[in-house]
């Protein structure tokens, strides 16, 4: 159906229409699903709202993994609710992509046949406990510097539904740097366990804001477009800029020796991430790629006897109300 609708759409694109279409965005107007659009921005909306709802949901499994082994009753009650949280998001992204013509199901399809990507973040292990302090704080601390432009995104009900993610964001990354904040001052083991989650993650969670400007495919035109509101390391040195002082803070060492403030950038230089490795998890091989689409895909299959038991209740209902007619 997707596909269908994307070949017969494609006629659409006149430069009057595409002009008008233009200086709407350029006005700051809202685009709803029902307005006309290109061809380009429907996908280009599909494809990223896809990817990120794909990332809530993929995103719950490495901390998911905890939920049975955190430390206090405290710690297992919140991240709960962090993890579940996620669940939420996934939901609220999946119903902005349905209104472009997409149904769940088919994204769902696609992120499980390997067509549609997720977070390259969420391909590595979550190995110990202090990880999910890293996560909450590096990662969902990532995700909001990303999320909250999101919010002025041109598509309204991908705006809409940033407004609402991040709200549950910023809970998510406090708590993530209470958790790490709490082993950073614990023993000395548990320092070491707190350094170990931060030079592990620090680099996978620069890579979540995606390849360097110069590789990045789709930043200029959804630049144009207002679906991306920055380029991808406007919001990778933000995140630099915001994380080494709460590292510093922490006394925990900087897990890049590249690391320093540059005066006359009025930022802190870095060093890349490794970029060969990013392209290589995001073709699927990554550490966690085969685990992760093999749990969502087991999920699925598991899954199949409640939705066909919504489905055929749905239908009987349908049928009751169509012989009461
Ligand atoms: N991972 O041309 P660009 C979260 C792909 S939410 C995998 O720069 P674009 C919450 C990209 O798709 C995290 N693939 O692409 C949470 C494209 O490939 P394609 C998710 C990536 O779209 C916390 C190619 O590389 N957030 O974590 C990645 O303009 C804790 C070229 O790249 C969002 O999705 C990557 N990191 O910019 C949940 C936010 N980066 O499709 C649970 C919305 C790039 O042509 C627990 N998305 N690629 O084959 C965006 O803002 C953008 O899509 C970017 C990428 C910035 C991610």
């Amino acid at each position: 159906m997707y596909a269908q609708m994307v070949k017969s759409e494609a006629s659409t694109d006149d430069p009057e229409k595409l002009a008008a279409f233009q200086a709407r965005i350029d006005a700051g107007e809202k685009i709803e699903p029902k307005d006309w659009m290109p061809v380009g921005y429907r996908k280009t909306l599909i494809r990223q709202i896809g990817q990120h709802a794909h990332s809530e949901i993929v995103g719950q499994l490495p901390e998911g993994n905890w939920i049975t082994r955190a430390p206090t009753l405290e710690r297992k009650a919140i991240l709960l609710a962090k993890v579940q949280d996620e669940a939420g998001h996934g939901l609220y992204l999946y119903c902005a992509a349905e209104t472009l013509g997409v149904s769940r199901d088919e994204l769902t399809e696609m992120l499980l046949d390997g067509r549609m990507k997720y977070s390259s973040i969420f391909n590595y292990p979550t190995l110990n406990w202090a990880d999910m302090g890293a996560v909450g704080w590096l990662v969902d601390g990532a995700a909001i510097l990303n999320q909250v432009p999101l919010q002025r995104t041109s598509f309204g009900p991908y705006s809409r539904a940033m407004i609402r993610v991040c709200k549950e964001e910023s809970f998510h990354a406090r708590q993530g740097f209470d958790a790490i904040r709490k082993m950073a001052e614990g023993t000395p083991a548990q320092k070491k366990m707190a350094q170990d989650a931060v030079n592990r993650l620090w680099f996978p969670a620069l890579m979540m804001f995606g390849p360097s400007d110069a590789d990045s495919v789709h930043s200029t035109q959804s630049m144009a477009w207002k679906i991306k509101m920055n380029t991808n390391d406007e919001l990778r040195q933000k995140f630099v800029d915001q994380t080494v002082p709460q590292i510093e803070f922490l006394k925990l060492d900087l897990p890049d020796p590249g690391i320093k403030w540059n005066e006359e950038r009025g930022h802190y230089d870095y060093s890349d991430p490794d970029w060969s490795e990013f392209f290589d998890v995001i073709k699927g091989n990554g550490p966690c790629n085969t685990d992760r689409l093999a749990a969502r895909n087991k999920a699925w299959k598991d899954g199949q006897w409640v939705r066909d038991g919504l489905l055929a209740h749905a239908r009987k209902k349908a049928a009751r109300k169509h012989a009461a007619e």
